[in-house]
């Protein structure tokens, strides 16, 4: 029977648009996801992070949902127009004193606080000025940065600088599909970079504040080769190499790897690379966090119709690895994920890894009695913990694993319609119900064993 070593940490994780709401209070700024989601046709039946799951006036009961699961880490993350309403300038305290009391209250139920700084909303002054697409944010997000170690350094007991680098990057300016909704190749790839750069600046404000672990999120692709054919094999390293190595690469080898570089020479020469860029960029981190989800299979010779978030390898083609799908159409493939620790594990040996989100929406159904049998979403889940199982048995340094998400929540273009929670959030009361699912992961968490 599977077990886990006795310091893995099991977790929870949410993000601070998709769960708070209350955008107008407490001083918070606009954020591009304010802008975005009030934007008509940007998100699904207009939905927007405006009351979302109201976790800024229920974190207490949401806090002892936690505690009763019996958790051992929360990852939550900052909302910086919280902290700097216009991205500059000093620290707004009823920002900081309602991160400054989530803490103490996760301390005070014996639950360590795992802090994500940036998990996309970006104030929206800074966007005004470029966002991403220029250097200058990746010094205020060190700013930034700073002010909330100060605050929070001596409490917090593991820190990311960003979630997804990619999907901020090339979600948010390749394609378009999240705010700040710009299609634009080359603003992708300076993106890119300058995310890469505000990593290492955070990465330097952190450590002035705090002896606590400190790492990044990202969503390494799992992608598997769909032939050996020339063609197959060479998509499937350019996708590779710009969906996941862009961002692992500068950070872990000190270098974008020449593939990434050739890949993407048609659209920048790559001159926002400045000299010391990657010195900065390339210092020692505790962690890698990895979010898996599903994995695809990749052949070439497509054609890419519109604006895609495969910069660089636009004529791949993406393919389910099966039909046993989620609500998001993403399919179910756990050995994915002991695929993908093992091969990130070989490209970066010393580094420990955490999966930092990993679970499923489903059609959740209310039954008469008001309980939601998420069969489906157990079985994710056991199938996913069994695969971190296998990994560690294969010799891989993975640290913990965080389910997504402890409640329905805001899923960004798709707004409320897809329920990865394993609390359901009635969004017209507000109510979290368990699903069975909360109360499998409890179970699981009292012996940390899984069955046959
Ligand atoms: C991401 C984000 C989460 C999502 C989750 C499901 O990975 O996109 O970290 O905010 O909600 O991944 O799509």
């Amino acid at each position: 029977m599977p077990t886990f070593p006795e310091d893995f940490v099991f977790g929870a994780a949410t993000a601070s648009y998709q769960i708070e709401g209350a955008v107008h209070e407490g001083g918070r700024g606009t954020s591009i996801w304010d802008t975005f989601s009030h934007t008509p046709g940007r998100v699904d039946r207009g939905d927007t992070g405006d009351v979302a799951c109201d976790h800024y006036h229920r974190w207490t009961e949401d806090l002892d949902i936690l505690a009763e699961l019996g958790v051992d880490a929360y990852r939550f993350s900052v909302a910086w127009p919280r902290i700097q309403p216009t991205g500059v300038g000093s620290a707004n305290q009823a920002g900081l004193d309602f991160y400054s009391r989530l803490v103490d209250g996760l301390l005070a139920r014996g639950i360590t606080p795992f802090v994500t700084l940036y998990h996309w909303d970006l104030p929206q002054t800074l966007e005004d000025k470029g966002g991403w697409r220029d250097r200058d944010t990746a010094y205020r997000f060190a700013d930034y940065a700073d002010l909330v170690a100060r605050e929070l350094g001596d409490r917090v007991g593991e820190w990311a600088t960003l979630n997804e680098p990619w999907c901020a990057a090339m979600l948010g300016y390749g394609s378009g599909v999240h705010a700040p909704g710009v299609a634009n190749p080359k603003a992708a790839l300076d993106a890119s970079h300058h995310l890469n750069l505000a990593h290492g600046l955070g990465v330097q404000a952190l450590r002035a504040s705090t002896t606590s672990p400190v790492g990044i999120v990202v969503n390494v692709h799992q992608l598997w080769p769909a032939s050996d054919s020339e063609q197959d094999m060479d998509a499937w390293a350019r996708a590779d190499a710009v969906g996941n190595w862009m961002y692992l690469d500068p950070i872990l080898k000190g270098r974008y790897d020449d593939l990434t570089l050739a890949a993407t020479a048609k659209h920048s020469s790559w001159e926002v690379i400045a000299d010391g860029d990657l010195d900065i960029i390339s210092q020692p981190i505790d962690f890698v966090g990895l979010n898996y989800y599903s994995g695809q299979y990749v052949a070439g010779g497509g054609t890419s119709e519109g604006h895609t978030p495969w910069v660089g390898a636009e004529d791949a083609r993406f393919i389910l690895a099966n039909d046993h799908l989620t609500d998001m159409g993403w399919a179910i493939i756990p050995r994915g994920l002991t695929d993908l620790l093992v091969r990130v594990h070989e490209r970066y040996p010393d580094i420990d890894l955490i999966v930092s989100e990993n679970g499923a929406a489903m059609v959740d159904v209310v039954s008469d009695d008001g309980a939601i049998h998420d069969a489906d979403r157990i079985a994710y889940l056991e199938g996913h913990i069994g695969a971190v199982a296998d990994a560690l048995a294969l010799g891989v340094p993975v640290k913990g694993y965080y389910e997504w998400s402890l409640l329905d929540n805001f899923e960004w273009a798709l707004g409320c319609s897809k329920r990865f929670g394993i609390v359901r959030v009635d969004y017209d009361t507000q109510a979290r119900t368990w699903k069975d699912s909360a109360k499998w992961y409890q179970s699981f968490l009292a012996t940390r064993t899984l069955g046959e």
